[in-house]
């Protein structure tokens, strides 16, 4: 939302900057290393800038303030422009220009100016000539958020970086000053929405109460260009209104949602919108009532509808029926295309299954041309090694992207990485992740290494002795987490709850036959992986039919997903020549043996980087390496017992027996502490 001009104002030299500002400056510019200031580590410029501006708002002045404060260049001219070029540019595009030596910062919004503004500072940080300019930006999607899955106690849903940020014992009378420092990290991405909590909702979440605290939140990130969303649960009008059933076709159900939303509006009158998990892992939904998921969204799309609120109804779901979970999102969805409400946008994860490490796109995109679809990545490492390693995740992304045109989306969502932690994200280089998935959510084309690149020097150094290196690192490490965690389209062979450690063999009685292991893996005597071709699930019937030629063929299916849709045989040979079985084992040898080798670079670059975030990261980087083993050990030993074949040559003996190994337990939740600890002998 723009906030208005004020004519009155003219050619304000906005020179002399809010005290307050400047100390706030002063004083991050004065913290230790210690990955609080994230990639915003301007030093604080100590002649004025001439920074030119003809008009004043709130947003305005937050980009004015940034360059005013760090800009070390000559003068900049940020101007708002209504001609046809900035019009095409939409909303929040821009462009940097160089005129007679003046930079200019156009665009039709403030918004875009403040964009702009992050944009120049980013080139300075990264040592790019700003002499001469001729910059267009125009983000890919106008809709770029972050969800966060804390809940009301301050504890975070999968989140590995400490609690919530949001104190809300505190709000709204006790404003944290890291309210401000998120909304500026997040605009100088381009970031500009944000669900404060968990998708598995409380419905307290819409009390009189929580929404004063949400308010205190929206009016700060407001300047920052930033609007404010909540997750709901369904069956609010019964916990919150006590009305007798949430029913969507019910009258007095869809009214006391009306009423909600009036009341969301008086107090943040830019509010985004809902984000709804329904009928899923046990969520209330419409299907309690039997109706859809379209007449559920619908109802609450057309309450936000007269605000210009939306509604991010996800797909994750599938039902405990014996079909393959991998089908059953599409399967439940694809029947509904079409029904949503244009305020409506269907929000689904980018793979069938769930955030795996590597999975191939969610069938669903591409199967309902007439519904406005998002993506939903999750930033935080949920299944590859929370914030104890290093896993680069823009590769993945763009993966996804690989196999269509970004622009058929609506939107990008991003389950943030985000807590309490002093740098955090936990592990320093998590930080790359929130940082790759705004530059990605702006322009999925921007590519993985530009975008290391880009926050290796701002976060570190621009010396190329330590940025290439360190590229190489990032770049690999994905692939590495694949390699020693599930290789060539094995999945959710995880221990149970926590998702951290490995756990094919794990047998939980009574659990649904889909939350466990063995029912993605499936190995036995003859092979290993999930038959999903014509002879098993037929999951590969939902991808375009020349797709599903491609993955339902063991010939021509790629070998990353070959144990995705194939169940293999152990003497199977593959690309390499190697038996599949030999091939699972060099595979995860191979991920251990670059973790190894990002460790050893890791350890070269002392000389560039402070020493509390080096010592920090080697930390975890030694976990990572000892994870490794556990992987490769566990995994190798166990399935070693169906494929009873040799370790073939080059492959290190295994540490571990998988005797020891079955016994080792983590704490389910929160999982930081190093495993190496509860690793029988404490492997290194
Ligand atoms: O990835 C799984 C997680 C759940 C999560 C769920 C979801 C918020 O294990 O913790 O719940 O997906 O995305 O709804």
């Amino acid at each position: 939302m723009s906030a208005s001009l004020e004519p009155g104002i003219e050619k304000l030299m906005i020179k002399r900057i809010l005290l307050g500002l400047f100390i706030y400056v002063a004083a991050i510019s004065s913290k230790a290393e210690d990955g609080s200031r994230l990639w915003l580590r301007y030093d604080t410029v100590n002649t004025v800038p001439q920074i030119e501006c003809g008009f004043d708002s709130p947003v305005v002045r937050v980009a004015a303030g940034e360059l005013s404060s760090f800009w070390k260049g000559g003068k900049v001219s940020l101007q708002l422009m209504a001609d046809s070029k900035h019009y095409s540019l939409g909303n929040d595009g821009y462009t940097i220009t160089t005129h007679n030596g003046v930079i200019c910062l156009g665009s039709l919004s403030e918004k875009g100016l403040l964009y702009a503004a992050y944009h120049l500072l980013r080139l300075q940080e990264c040592g790019i000539d700003c002499s001469r300019l001729d910059i267009s930006e125009k983000p890919v999607y106008d809709i770029r958020i972050l969800n966060h899955w804390d809940n009301p106690d301050g504890t975070i849903e999968r989140g590995y970086a400490g609690r919530s940020l949001w104190k809300w014992d505190e709000l709204p009378s006790v404003i944290s000053p890291r309210y401000v420092s998120y909304a500026r990290a997040n605009a100088s991405i381009g970031i500009n929405g944000t669900v404060l909590n968990n998708v598995n909702a409380s419905p307290e979440v819409l009390s009189t109460d929580n929404l004063e605290k949400v308010k205190a939140l929206a009016d700060i990130f407001r300047p920052y260009g930033i609007r404010v969303y909540l997750s709901v649960n369904f069956a609010s009008p019964i916990k919150l209104g006590g009305l007798p059933t949430a029913d969507p076709l019910d009258e007095n159900v869809a009214s006391w949602w009306r009423n909600k939303v009036r009341e969301v509006y008086s107090l943040i009158p830019d509010f985004g919108g809902f984000l709804v998990k329904a009928n899923s892992e046990g969520q209330p939904g419409p299907c309690d009532y039997g109706r859809t998921h379209a007449e559920g969204a619908n109802m609450l799309a057309s309450a936000l509808k007269p605000y210009g609120g939306i509604v991010m109804w996800r797909a994750f779901v599938y039902s405990p029926t014996d079909d393959d979970r991998a089908k059953q999102a599409y399967l439940e969805f694809k029947p509904l295309d079409g029904k949503f409400l244009d305020n409506v946008i269907v929000q689904v994860k980018n793979g069938p299954i769930d955030f795996q490490p590597r999975e191939p796109y969610s069938p669903l995109f591409g199967a309902m041309p007439h519904t406005q679809l998002m993506v939903e990545f999750q930033v935080t490492q949920e299944y590859l090694g929370h914030s104890n390693h290093l896993a680069y995740l823009a590769p993945m992304w763009k993966e996804f992207y690989s196999y269509f045109s970004p622009s058929c989306l609506r939107a990008a969502a991003g389950v943030a990485n985000i807590g309490d932690d002093t740098n955090w994200c936990g592990h320093d280089f998590a930080q790359s992740n929130w940082y790759a998935f705004g530059r990605l959510a702006w322009n999925p084309e921007l590519s993985s290494e530009d975008i290391a690149r880009e926050w290796l020097a701002q976060t570190f150094t621009t010396d190329e002795k330590f940025v290439s290196p360190m590229e190489d690192v990032m770049i690999k490490s994905r692939e590495a987490v694949v390699d020693y965690m599930m290789p060539l389209g094995l999945h959710h062979i995880f221990a149970w709850g926590h998702h951290y450690g490995p756990e094919p063999w794990c047998e939980i009685p009574g659990a649904r036959p889909d939350w466990l292991p063995a029912y993605y893996h499936q190995a036995d005597r003859t092979g290993l992986g999930f038959d999903r071709t014509e002879t098993g699930s037929n999951a590969v019937s939902q991808y375009p039919d020349s797709l599903a030629a491609v993955f339902g063929s063991l010939e021509s299916c790629p070998e990353e997903f070959l144990l995705w849709f194939h169940h293999v045989p152990w003497k199977y040979e593959m690309k390499s020549g190697r038996t599949l079985w030999d091939e699972l084992c060099f595979r995860y040898q191979r991920g251990l043996d670059s973790v190894r080798g990002f460790r050893s670079v890791w350890e070269d670059m002392s000389p560039y980087v402070d020493a509390e975030r080096h010592a920090a990261v080697s930390h975890r980087m030694d976990i990572q390496v000892s994870d490794a083993i556990w992987w490769k050990d566990a995994c190798l030993e166990y399935f070693r017992t169906f494929s009873r074949m040799k370790y073939p040559k080059g492959i290190d003996k295994p540490v571990h027996s998988l005797k020891e190994l079955k016994k080792v337990r983590l704490p389910i939740d929160n999982y930081t502490c190093p495993a190496a600890d509860m690793l029988p002998g404490g492997v290194k």
